[in-house]
């Protein structure tokens, strides 16, 4: 069994399993940016800030996706929201062409409808059931049963990357970048970015992100939280989290490429398991 899950995910690397990480790019005029674990992600947002022409991304495509599964047997591709990427339907077309290769190999594709530190959870969540020695069948309907119970929330400072490359309505995208304004919201139901708050300062995004975790059912279960270059935002956040649900599991990572272009400096996004 093997899991492989795009670079969005923030999973680069994962021990105990058979793991492949699929990574999409960022693209300006300049330069290709490989989201791999070798990126330097500060340099990149540096030399992206510096860049005066268009820049943007692309997901990985149909070879990328069968080079990744390798030759496993049962593969589990865990993909970013078909709603905001062609990742998902470019893993849909590998796991036909993989299973008309192999005709005993089975490919599961997941759309998280989601991305980044929801996207661990489930990446974590299956190696978990691949370890105690859950049946391929029985984790495809596991999976369906613990992604209605997780959740995506986040703070941004600026949604220009998103506004800039179709994935926002304008008039969402322009609240933000004005007097320290700060978007605080979800993966919608349909896998799109759902504003909720915009919220004045990080003092209050931080209470606002910890009421929406309180009204989304979260009782203290394991939280996920990556930042762009913003780790005292995301340390406060967890000793929050861990002040009100002490048995709660918090841990802290830096995002990689794809979530720190879209995110950009000082964006905060935060996966949970909710009841
Ligand atoms: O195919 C491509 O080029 C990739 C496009 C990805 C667009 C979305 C990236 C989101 C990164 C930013 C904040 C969370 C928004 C959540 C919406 C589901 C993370």
């Amino acid at each position: 069994m093997k899991i492989v899950a795009d670079s969005s995910s923030n999973v680069f690397t994962l021990e105990g399993v058979s793991f492949a990480s699929v990574p999409l790019k960022i693209i300006t005029a300049q330069a290709e940016y490989v989201d791999d674990e070798k990126l330097d992600v500060k340099a990149m947002a540096e030399q992206i800030k510096a860049t005066k022409g268009r820049t943007g991304t692309s997901c990985p495509n149909v070879h990328d996706w069968l080079e990744a599964f390798g030759d496993a047997d049962q593969v589990f591709a865990v993909t970013i929201t078909s709603n905001l990427s062609g990742c998902c339907a470019a893993a849909v077309q590998a796991k036909q062409v993989y299973e008309e290769a192999h005709p005993s190999a089975k490919v599961h594709v997941i759309d998280t409808l989601s991305t980044g530190p929801e996207m661990r959870l489930v990446v974590e969540k299956l190696r978990q059931w691949i370890m105690e020695g859950k049946s391929f069948e029985e984790i495809c309907h596991a999976e369906q049963t613990y992604r209605a119970h997780t959740g995506l929330l986040f703070s941004l400072e600026s949604l220009d990357n998103f506004a800039r490359n179709g994935r926002v309505n304008p008039a969402v995208a322009k609240v933000t970048g004005v007097l320290g304004i700060r978007i605080v919201g979800t993966a919608s139901q349909e896998g799109t970015l759902q504003q909720l708050h915009k919220c004045r300062g990080e003092k209050k995004a931080l209470e606002t992100l910890v009421s929406e975790l309180r009204g989304r059912g979260f009782a203290g279960g394991r939280v996920c939280i990556s930042h762009s270059f913003n780790a005292p935002a995301a340390e406060a956040l967890k000793k929050q989290i861990l002040a009100i649900w002490p048995g709660s599991q918090v841990t802290v990572e830096q995002n990689g490429g794809l979530c720190c272009y879209y995110a950009e400096p000082g964006g905060l996004l935060l996966g949970f398991e909710s009841q």
